[in-house]
């Protein structure tokens, strides 16, 4: 798989405030997730620095027998990161199933790839300050906003009684975990995968899709009753967040009338990498203990260094 990266950004501006800093904001590379593939350049090595004006020719091996499912990829290059992803530079990689890895009704569903981007104008400008404010222009950091497909709430008309495959990424800078639901026209959404690895056994009925940062989700979605109905995002399940704002991310515009039948029960074949280890028996045991890490963290010394024991 080559994907050629050029990198059109100014040299203007690009500033190298310090390691583990915001920093070098027009500096780039690419980094996949859910991807089997080596780390190693010229493959998924996220230590790259492509600067402005540089391209680089990735090569990705992937393996023969890699899963399919739904990934995404974004810019990681250390200290530009959060502005680049955060402002919304991702996208999603999609692996195709083998013939006969699912059944006809999974297979022919009709895709709807979304690529849900949470936008804080108020936190990239914050971060834009720091290179004399020529990257994120605005005219005043404004309220948060969500992008589908890079469009605010678009509308997608869809068959009464049919079933849509909705390949979702999330995508924020920070670590806020909203929830995706289904409002109107008695809408159901069977889950088939999670970041890109089907479930034991698919589909499973759920009401709501909880997502982080970089969480991927495979959804079937089926609507009943012709009429306006929408697709949600919001709230915060993050660690003593508080946040209930939510947005529209998908308007759905039901007509017509199809009939189609309830989805098979299905399990996919595995791939090495995704064995199911739970009944495996073990011959050694390992510890792994991890305190402080040796450099200190934000510059203080670390109070206790602990090394990983490995006991046999
Ligand atoms: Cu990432």
């Amino acid at each position: 798989m080559p994907t050629g990266l050029e990198n059109a950004l100014s040299a203007t501006d690009n500033v190298d405030a310090g390691h583990n800093k915001v920093r070098l904001p027009n500096t780039t590379n690419l980094h996949t997730h859910g991807m089997h593939v080596s780390p190693r350049p010229p493959g998924d090595d996220v230590s790259l620095s492509i600067g402005p004006g540089a391209a680089f020719d990735y090569a990705y091996d992937v393996p023969a027998d890699h899963m399919g499912g739904t990934h995404w990829y974004h810019p990681h290059h250390h200290g530009s990161v959060e502005l680049s992803a955060g402002g919304g530079a991702a996208g999603l990689l999609i692996v195709e199933d083998e013939p006969g890895a699912l059944p006809d009704a999974v297979r022919e569903m009709v895709e709807v790839p979304l690529v849900l981007s949470w936008i804080s104008p108020t936190a990239l400008h914050e971060l834009q300050s720091k290179f004399n404010g020529a990257l994120w222009a605005t005219s005043e950091p404004g309220d948060d906003f969500l992008l589908t497909n890079s469009q605010v709430a678009p509308t997608l008309a869809v068959d009464t009684n049919k079933w849509y495959r909705l390949r979702v990424v999330f995508v924020a800078a920070d670590d806020r975990s909203p929830v995706l639901t289904v409002e109107g026209g008695d809408c159901e959404l069977q889950l088939l995968a999670k970041d890109g690895v089907y479930l034991d056994e698919a589909p499973r009925r759920v009401e709501r899709a909880p997502l982080t940062s970089g969480s991927r989700a495979d959804l079937a979605l089926r609507c009943a009753t012709p009429g306006p109905a929408r697709l949600r995002l919001g709230g915060n399940l993050a660690w003593q967040a508080k946040d209930e704002r939510s947005f529209d991310a998908l308007m759905l515009d039901v007509s017509g009338m199809a009939l189609a039948p309830d989805l098979p029960r299905f399990r996919t074949e595995r791939p090495c990498y995704l064995s199911d280890t739970r009944a495996e028996t073990s011959d050694a045991t390992l510890f792994l203990s991890v305190g402080d890490w040796g450099g200190g963290l934000c510059g203080k010394q670390p109070v206790r260094r602990v090394h990983p024991t490995i006991l046999h």
